[in-house]
């Protein structure tokens, strides 16, 4: 196996995989293979989508892929944004906007307790297989720190006092939930 598309049109979560996949293997994106389309993301649940955006890509593209869905899930909102991560304030999908809204949402609540749920779908050959990764954490009062993407900054990882965006790539990768289901998409692909 040394070909393989990651279906998505993110290019942070591309950098973050690319430091844990094997050199060997190529990893190209959706611009690479000229998708350039919004690949449909509809599915109310995060393995549903992760597996929606990985057939569209196999059906259209015929090459084998994988692609990954990530929520977060803040207990204190019964899992609220969820598969909504993206949009949670809006269209826009604006991470500011999106940050503020889960800071606002929380006011008041002793219970700051949240995860992300990254579920990875990946094709070969017609054959669907998934791998989940969790990280456990709590939401900031706001933010901190500048690295990382999305909500990294109100992300404060249990067992840490700092946020997934004052740590390094590496340390991030080390502990997070893109960081453990590729750390398992690696395991699998090593047996093929
Ligand atoms: P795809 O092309 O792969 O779908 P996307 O950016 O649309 O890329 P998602 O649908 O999975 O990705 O949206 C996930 C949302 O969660 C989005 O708002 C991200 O910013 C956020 N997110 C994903 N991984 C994150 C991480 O490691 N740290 C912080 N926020 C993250």
């Amino acid at each position: 196996m040394k070909n393989l598309v990651f279906a998505t049109s993110n290019p942070n979560k591309i950098k973050e995989a690319n430091d844990l996949l094997p050199t060997a293997l190529e990893v190209k994106g959706l611009k690479d293979i000229g998708c350039t389309e919004e690949v449909p993301e509809t599915s109310p649940t995060i393995q549903g989508n992760a597996l929606q955006k990985a057939r569209y890509v196999f059906e259209n593209y015929k090459v084998n892929c994988f692609s990954e869905d990530t929520g977060l899930e803040i207990d204190a909102l019964d899992g609220e944004p969820g598969v909504y991560t993206a949009r949670y304030a809006g269209e826009a999908r604006d991470k500011e906007a999106n940050m503020a809204k889960a800071i606002a949402n929380l006011e008041g609540k002793s219970d700051r307790g949240a995860q992300f749920r990254t579920v990875i779908a990946l094709i070969i050959d017609g054959k669907e297989y998934t791998f989940e990764g969790i990280a456990r954490g709590t939401i900031a009062h706001q933010k901190q720190g500048t690295e990382g993407f999305g909500y990294d900054p109100i992300f404060i990882p249990a067992g840490y006092k700092t946020s997934f965006a004052q740590m390094t790539q590496a340390e991030k990768n080390e502990i997070s939930h893109r960081g453990q289901a590729v750390r398992k998409l690696v395991a699998f692909l090593d047996t093929l």
